[in-house]
């Protein structure tokens, strides 16, 4: 069977590899999936037959565009836009927008392919999407953000809407480019519809959206560690990023009971001994968000903390660790310190945050580990929740909003055991994920016929 299991694999990305070439991102995405299923095709053979894979991969439409605006010096820019529309099997394509420099063809397909999945298994009816753009927002005015979310928004708009893609956030997009986005999409289109998510509070946004990643991660640990009889509490944490995601995972790990002992940005990391408590939060929060400023101020403002320039924190010791900041950001030898020092859980808040030899090294250590299809679904979920919301044209409070996160989190953690279980007892959560999210998926795509 293992050879079998090989031999499909290896064929399927041959192929792939030739069609897509130098998509590094979106192969290591689908190879992950791949090595997953294979068995469970295999065992099916009529999804074989009907090419689901080979359908999965090929995204249903790309959109790329030329995002022309002008700086404030009055010089013109030229950036490039994307939108992958790749799977509207189970609903609408939905997933978020990213600006970032590194942003390109492959970082899109592997993060609408990574979305495929953890639509299907938030429980909700979404397809999936990303988009983004190479445009960089550090260091420009919020003059300039505006004046490129308009121009980003003349074109995209055209390809979406509240029944057909519902774009959100991601690295470097947040509450002020969705509002100007959302706010061009509305002049343009004049129409005020749910059609992006991640909306501010008192124009069609939902309670919680902006916590939901980071309290969705800490809850789906909090599982994790549930089924070892543990929780958060008196638990070190290690955090990477300092963005959304990261604040949110730390806020609650702190209400769970845990110290929080780092958090980064691009440039490096901090290391606070004595905890980021709540109120060290709040000044990350306000530096982050308000002044957009960079994570060694920390060190400025509470002097016993330490800076480590160009590091990352993952050889820090801790119980368990939530990388919160971008992908491939954990490798072999990350994995190989948290191990050492006696890791027992790693949930990522990030898209495909950890290497593949990390997360061998994670399984075969048999630690408590969580891909980010899983574990970070919380915030596209709550997205749902904001589509519902817009839809009956109702708020829901923080506490319902919250209550229906937790609970997602839960199923999600429920189908990872059902499909994840090794003989030994061991939870795979990869294999869980990627089994159950493709099942829903594959059972869609067939049910609708060869579209
Ligand atoms: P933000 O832009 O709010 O924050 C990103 C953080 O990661 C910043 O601290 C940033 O540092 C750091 N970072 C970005 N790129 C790199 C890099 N190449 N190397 C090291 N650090 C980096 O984004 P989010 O918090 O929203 O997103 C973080 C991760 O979570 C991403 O992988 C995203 O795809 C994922 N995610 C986000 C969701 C959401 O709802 N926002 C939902 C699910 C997943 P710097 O300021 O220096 O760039
Ligand atoms: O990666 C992700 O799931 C997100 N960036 C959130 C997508 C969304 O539509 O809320």
């Amino acid at each position: 069977m293992e050879q079998t299991v090989k031999k499909y694999v290896d064929g399927f990305m041959a192929d792939l590899m030739a069609k897509n070439p130098g998509e590094k991102e979106f192969h290591q995405a689908v190879r992950e999936v791949l090595e997953s299923v294979a068995p469970y095709i295999i065992e099916h053979p009529y999804l074989m037959d009907m090419k689901i894979l080979e359908r999965i991969v090929e995204p249903e439409r790309v959109v790329m565009f030329r995002v022309p605006w002008l700086n404030d010096e009055g010089e013109i820019q030229v950036n490039r836009g994307y939108r992958v529309q790749m799977n509207s099997a189970i609903g609408p394509y939905k997933g978020g927008i990213r600006f970032h420099p590194s942003v390109n063809l492959s970082i899109m397909k592997f993060l609408a392919f990574e979305q495929t999945f953890k639509n299907s298994l938030t429980t909700l009816p979404m397809g999936a999407g990303k988009g983004g753009s190479d445009f960089n927002p550090k260091g420009k005015s919020d003059n300039e953000v505006m004046k490129f979310c308009q121009s980003f928004m003349t074109e995209l708009q055209r390809h979406i809407g509240q029944d057909t893609d519902v774009p959100a956030g991601d690295i470097g997009v947040g509450g002020r480019e969705v509002g100007y986005m959302f706010g061009q999409y509305k002049r343009l289109r004049n129409e005020f519809t749910g059609t992006l998510t991640g909306k501010g509070i008192s124009w069609g946004g939902s309670p919680l959206r902006p916590e939901a990643t980071g309290y969705g991660t800490c809850y789906f640990a909090a599982a994790m560690l549930a089924t070892k009889g543990d929780s958060f509490e008196g638990k070190t944490v290690v955090i990477s990023g300092a963005g959304n995601v990261a604040q949110y995972a730390a806020m609650k790990s702190l209400q769970l009971g845990a110290k929080v002992l780092t958090m980064s940005d691009s440039n490096g990391y901090i290391y606070d001994p004595a905890g980021i408590d709540e109120e060290k939060l709040a000044y990350i929060m306000e530096l982050k968000n308000v002044f957009r400023g960079r994570i060694r101020e920390y060190v400025q403002k509470y002097p016993s903390a330490q800076y480590f320039e160009n590091q990352r924190p993952w050889g820090i010791k801790c119980d368990i660790a939530l990388p919160c900041a971008t992908q491939n950001e954990l490798d072999a030898d990350d994995a190989q310190k948290l191990i050492d020092n006696g890791c027992i859980c790693v949930a990522e808040g990030a898209n495909m945050p950890s290497v593949p030899g990390a997360i061998e090294i994670f399984q075969k250590a048999k630690i408590l580990y969580a891909p980010g299809k899983a574990s970070n679904a919380g915030g596209v979920a709550t997205s749902g929740l904001e589509m519902t919301q817009n839809s009956i044209r109702l708020k829901w409070t923080p506490e319902e909003v919250d209550k229906n996160l937790h609970r997602i989190m839960d199923d999600i953690h429920a189908a990872c055991v059902k499909y994840g279980t090794e003989p030994d007892g061991y939870v795979n959560y990869v294999k869980g994920a990627n089994i159950a999210a493709f099942i829903k998926v594959a059972d869609a795509m067939m049910a609708q016929g060869l579209v």
